[in-house]
Formats: C-alpha cells, sequence, structure tokens
C-alpha cells in the first residue's frame, strides 16, 4: 500500500513532524502504556531476538510511563546515530522514505483506547516506540533501516514502492529471525501485538519460508489480520547485505514482468521451516 495522498495537516513542519509535547500525556495514557509494556515485556523473553530485549536496556524503555522522545533519541543517538521524531500519524512515502534515510524514525504520539487494546489499523506510539525502536539501538539493523530508507528514495524513482513496501512488511513489519534455540519474532507489528507474537512463533496455521528478497517482493500480503506467511531471515548482517548488494535497479526491472506472488503459495523453490494449515484464516472466512 503506498501513501501518497495524504494531506498534510496543519500545524505540521515541511518534513510532517509535530511536537511530542510530551508534558500533555495523562495518567490514563501512561497507564495504557504501561498495560501494553507489561504484558509484552512479560511474554517476549525467549520468543524474541534478543537483540531486542538488548535494544530495551540500552534505551531504558522498561522505565514506567510512555517515553520522552527527546530522552529515548539522545540514547538512540549515542547508540546509532537515529532518534524518533512525532508525526501525526501514516506520512506520504517519500516523507517517510527521506526521515529512514536520515536516521529519523517516524512515530504516532498517540496512544490507543482501551477498546482498542488488542488492535488497531494506525500505528500509535506503543506500535512505534515499543515495536520499532528498540531494535534500532542494534548497530546492523540501523544500517538496515537507513538502507531502506535509501532504496525506497530510488524505488520511487522507479515506481516501486509496492515491491519495496513488502520488503518493509514481511522484515520490518513481520519478520521472524533464527537462532541456534529455533526461530524468534523481531517485526514490530509482531511484537507490539500480543496475540500475534503467539500466532506467528506457535501456530501451525501460517507459513514460514526462508528470507528471499526478490521471491519476497513478489508476495502480496495483508494488512487486516494475522499474517498467513512469516519470512525467516538468518541474521540481521544476511537482511542488511542483501539490501546493500542488491542493485535495486535491474531487480525493478526484473520484477516488472514477474507475476505477483499469491499470499498462500509455497514456491518448490521455497526453503519451508511450517507448511501451514491456513485453518486460522480458513475459520475466520467462514465466520465472516
Ligand atoms: N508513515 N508514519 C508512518 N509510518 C510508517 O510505517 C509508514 C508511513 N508511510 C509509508 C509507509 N510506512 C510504508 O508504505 C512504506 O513501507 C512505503
Ligand atoms: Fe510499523
Amino acid at each position: 500500500m503506498t501513501h501518497d495522498h495524504l494531506e498534510r495537516p496543519a500545524g505540521t513542519a515541511e518534513d510532517w513532524t509535530i511536537p511530542q509535547d510530551w508534558q500533555r500525556y495523562t495518567a490514563d495514557e501512561h497507564a495504557m502504556w504501561d498495560t501494553l509494556f507489561e504484558r509484552q515485556a512479560a511474554m517476549l523473553p525467549g520468543r524474541v531476538a534478543p537483540e531486542f530485549i538488548a535494544g530495551l536496556d540500552i534505551l531504558r524503555m522498561s522505565k514506567p510511563g510512555i517515553p520522552d522522545f527527546a530522552e529515548l533519541s539522545e540514547r538512540l543517538m549515542a547508540a546509532t546515530g537515529w532518534q524518533v521524531v512525532a508525526v501525526p500519524g501514516l506520512v506520504p512515502d517519500e516523507v517517510f522514505f527521506d526521515h529512514l534515510a536520515n536516521r529519523r524514525f517516524v512515530a504516532g504520539r498517540f496512544i490507543r483506547t482501551p477498546e482498542q487494546l488488542d488492535y488497531l489499523q494506525e500505528p500509535d506510539i506503543f506500535h512505534d516506540v515499543f515495536g520499532h525502536v528498540p531494535l534500532l539501538a542494534n548497530p546492523v539493523f540501523a544500517d538496515y533501516m537507513q538502507a531502506y530508507g535509501q532504496g525506497g528514495q530510488r524505488a520511487a524513482g522507479m515506481g516501486a514502492i509496492d515491491k519495496l513496501a513488502r520488503l518493509y512488511w514481511y522484515t520490518v513489519e513481520f519478520g521472524l529471525i533464527r537462532s541456534d534455540a529455533g526461530l524468534r519474532l523481531y517485526g514490530a507489528g509482531i511484537v507490539s501485538s500480543y496475540g500475534e507474537s503467539r500466532f506467528a512463533l506457535d501456530d501451525p496455521s501460517p507459513n514460514r519460508l526462508g528470507f528471499d528478497l526478490k521471491r519476497l517482493m513478489r508476495t502480496k500480503y495483508r494488512i487486516d489480520d494475522y499474517q498467513q506467511n512469516y519470512f525467516v531471515i538468518d541474521s540481521f548482517e544476511q537482511l542488511l547485505e542483501q539490501t546493500l548488494n542488491t542493485d535495486f535497479g535491474p531487480l525493478y526491472e526484473a520484477l516488472q514482468t514477474a507475476s505477483d506472488i499469491e499470499i498462500e503459495t509455497i514456491l518448490p523453490t521455497d526453503k519451508v521451516y511450517t507448511r501451514g494449515t491456513q485453518a486460522y484464516a480458513r475459520a475466520k472466512e467462514s465466520a465472516a
């Protein structure tokens, strides 16, 4: 999905940033952050990549209340040169890529309401800051995110944003990584979701396939429910190398003529960790 139809809201800077206004958060909003944080912090150890837990420690995100972006950015800047800036919500693709290419992560400043505890469509501050920011303290992943932003700027020029959005979706948002002790979570959309943190690792329903950049960029994804496909990287170094060493020009050319791959398809060339039953998706369809 691309986001270039958006109108820049009043009160935002040229680059779509707004002040976080940390002092304006209410006790209820801090309490909502603590509820979400404690629930994930209790269930992620042993399920999430250790680099994520390391990031929480480096950024001292375990203290109660909504993080203050000024404090968070100071520690993040010292670790990998990244900073966190507030935006009103989704921003146009070229604005998004420009921020990433300059090591600025754009985060929503609003937090979900109790009714939205387990699902909201638009990323809120918990999704963006708890989900995305800890791994930005990891030097290799921090380099990957900047390379992604630079790749996005190139893709924009070649009309290939939808292909690149798939790379973001299946790695940054919903990626799994191998470890000696089994598969681990690292995608922000998973680690910030109570239900999907279990589903993505334990449920027999989704496919779990080995990361392959070109195949992944042809693969459709869904934005409204748990994923039916997860891609597994061997390491963050692999992800960075594949992104840095790929000449996106010829890749985009090749992708122009290659057909999309349906969500549930497993190719003979796929490295298969789980051949999913897709029972979860079937049940949701019949319930619909
Ligand atoms: N804007 N605030 C925000 N956060 C995102 O994750 C985001 C965005 N705009 C575009 C976008 N993501 C994706 O479409 C990119 O992968 C292209
Ligand atoms: Fe996200």
